[in-house]
């Protein structure tokens, strides 16, 4: 692991190199590891002071993956997937920071990452990239690789008088490395997302008092985490690749121990479908979801799944009208379900208060606290767990200009624009790792990252050995894809709520459902591109 603080010795190439990797997390380390692998000189440039991406910033209490240990790793080397061993069914976010450093270590990857860069412009001025840090450094690159993430940008919503708060205030996509004392404090958490169903219960511990500022209720399903059973891991480790096989078929690259149910709830009778709602309950985690093969396609199939847990909610929480606040109305699924440890049972607890901000929103922060609806509510530190600017916040805060100086910034102007969700018309040898477009964040991150990044080897391998120098999306193969990532949401009820998915907690983002639904047809057309010497592009 890296000393904090020092900048690694490193056999820095010349300022003129193959590729520029931007982002040191889990799709920087891999992208390093095969661009070293084809005998390209690289550089990655990292923000932060180690590896590790979202698990180097997400650090607040409790965070921990909601994907099974077993499946949340890197696939490309067998070796590495033997010897490392997790010890929990959901990992910890700093077990989960240790692999990653494992792997940087395990693979000498530190040598070619500069850390504490940010990355804050890209120019393309043919045949090159033009990368700009805010060190004032500036190289050239035949390649530019985004590997920034998905949820990398956070979002600090302005509410008046936020500057006047006396305490101290945090987020929890950027938690401080030194963890805040909050023995004998009141805090206030303002989101009721994942990172803050994970962390209240902690806090809860933690704080004398804690104020929970809700906006709106979001469905969480018990992890039903536990210590990973020895038995179970050796059954997956004598054949690993056939358990990555049968997950790689799943729709969201997750879960063949437990996969999706292909039955309509039609087609069940009541009892059939309670029993496969508390089935999936019981076991715990995203699954719940896969109770019916239409849960999120047909609406009576969602209000069913969705009525069960608001009965779970009411039989969790004692306060009748609390557990009423916290009852979602909205489709199950469309806001990314949480998976949660206790939460539900932390508002019994004497010490937790939640306060309705639905219809009135804060009225502003004082040096004091929050006020909302005209009341005041005192506190000495606030956690702001508000999420981020997701999928399209982190590119578009650099300074990206591809043919003919056009911003990237202009190009999505209507919302994000993709070939495949790796590439962008007008902005030749930029490939996004992960980009909106793609599965991403519907997925199993570390498998579509993987998938992403051997794509982008093999067509960067592929100009080499056809003599070609660069590679850029068609408008026309572009425009199509667009359609088909919209038309494939508009098949189901993802895109009919305020989610991040289409971007509607960031005031003023254009709307625009970004993700890709399904894996398995995916990696199906990525495949056949590339076999038709990359159909939709313009290699010269
Ligand atoms: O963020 P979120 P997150 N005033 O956007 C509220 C992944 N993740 O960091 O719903 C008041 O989900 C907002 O309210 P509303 C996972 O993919 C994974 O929790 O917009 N409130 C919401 O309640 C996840 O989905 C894991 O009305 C405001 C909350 O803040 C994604 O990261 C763990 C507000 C934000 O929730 C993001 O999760 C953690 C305002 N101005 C995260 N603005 C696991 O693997 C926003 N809110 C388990």
């Amino acid at each position: 692991m890296r000393e904090s603080g020092t900048v690694e010795e490193t056999s820095r190439p010349a300022a003129r190199l193959d590729i520029v990797i931007v982002g040191a997390g889990f799709a920087g380390l891999y992208m390093l590891h095969r661009a070293r692998a084809l005998g390209l000189s690289v550089r990655v440039f990292e923000a932060a002071g180690d590896v590790g991406g979202t698990w180097y910033w997400n650090r607040y209490p409790g965070a921990r993956c909601d994907v099974e240990s077993m499946e949340y790793s890197y696939q490309f080397d067998e070796a590495l997937q033997q010897e490392w061993r997790w010890s929990e069914r959901f990992a910890t976010q700093p077990e989960i920071l240790r692999y990653a450093n494992h792997v940087a270590d395990r693979f000498d990857l530190r040598k070619d990452i500069q850390f504490d860069t940010r990355v804050v412009g890209a120019t393309y001025d043919e045949p090159m990239w033009r990368v700009r840090t805010d060190k004032g450094e500036e190289v050239s690159a035949q390649f530019l690789v985004m590997a920034t993430g998905c949820l990398s940008c956070a979002n600090r919503p302005e509410i008046k008088g936020l500057d006047s708060f006396a305490g101290p205030v945090y987020h929890t996509g950027e938690w401080p490395h030194e963890e805040p004392d909050f023995a004998g404090k009141r805090v206030g958490v303002i989101g009721t997302g994942s990172s803050a169903i994970q962390s209240i219960p902690i806090l809860a511990e933690r704080a004398r008092m804690l104020t929970v500022f809700q906006r709106t209720a979001n469905y969480t399903v018990p992890a039903k985490n536990a210590p990973l059973d020895p038995d179970f891991v050796a059954r997956i480790k004598a054949d690993y690749p056939a358990f990555r096989a049968r997950n790689s078929l799943q729709i969201n690259a997750f879960g063949s121990n437990l996969p999706r149910s292909s039955i309509p709830a039609r087609e069940l009778s009541p009892a059939e479908r309670r029993a496969a709602l508390e089935a999936r309950w019981e076991y715990g985690g995203l699954f719940f979801l896969g109770a019916f093969g239409d849960l999120l396609l047909d609406q009576a199939a969602n209000d069913e799944a969705a009525e069960f847990v608001r009965e779970r909610i009411r039989g969790s929480v004692k306060d009748p009208g609390v557990a009423r606040l916290l009852s979602p109305g909205q489709i199950i699924g469309c806001k990314r379900l949480c998976v949660d440890t206790g939460y539900y049972a932390t508002f019994n607890r004497p010490n937790v208060r939640l306060v309705d901000i639905s219809a009135s929103g804060i009225d502003e922060i004082t040096p004091q606290g929050v006020r909302v609806n005209g009341a005041s509510h005192e506190l000495d530190a606030l956690v702001f767990a508000t999420g981020f600017d997701a999928m399209t916040g982190t590119l578009l805060r650099i300074d990206i200009r591809g043919r003919d100086g056009k911003t990237l910034q202009d190009a999505w102007r209507a919302g994000p624009r993709t070939y495949l969700g790796l590439s962008v018309a007008g902005f030749p040898n930029l490939f996004l790792i992960t980009g909106p477009g793609s599965p991403s964040v519907l997925t199993n991150m570390i498998v579509s990252i993987e998938q992403h990044v051997n794509w982008i080897a093999d067509c960067i391998a592929y100009l080499g050995q056809h003599g070609r120098a660069t590679i850029e999306a068609q408008p026309a193969a572009q425009e199509a894809w667009v359609e088909h990532v919209g038309a494939v949401a508009d098949r189901t009820l993802y895109p009919m709520c305020n989610s991040w998915y289409v971007g509607a907690n960031i005031p003023g983002k254009t709307r625009v459902f970004m993700p890709l639904l399904g894996f398995p047809p995916y990696v199906e057309k990525c495949d056949e591109v590339a076999a038709k010497g990359y159909e939709g592009f313009e290699c010269r």
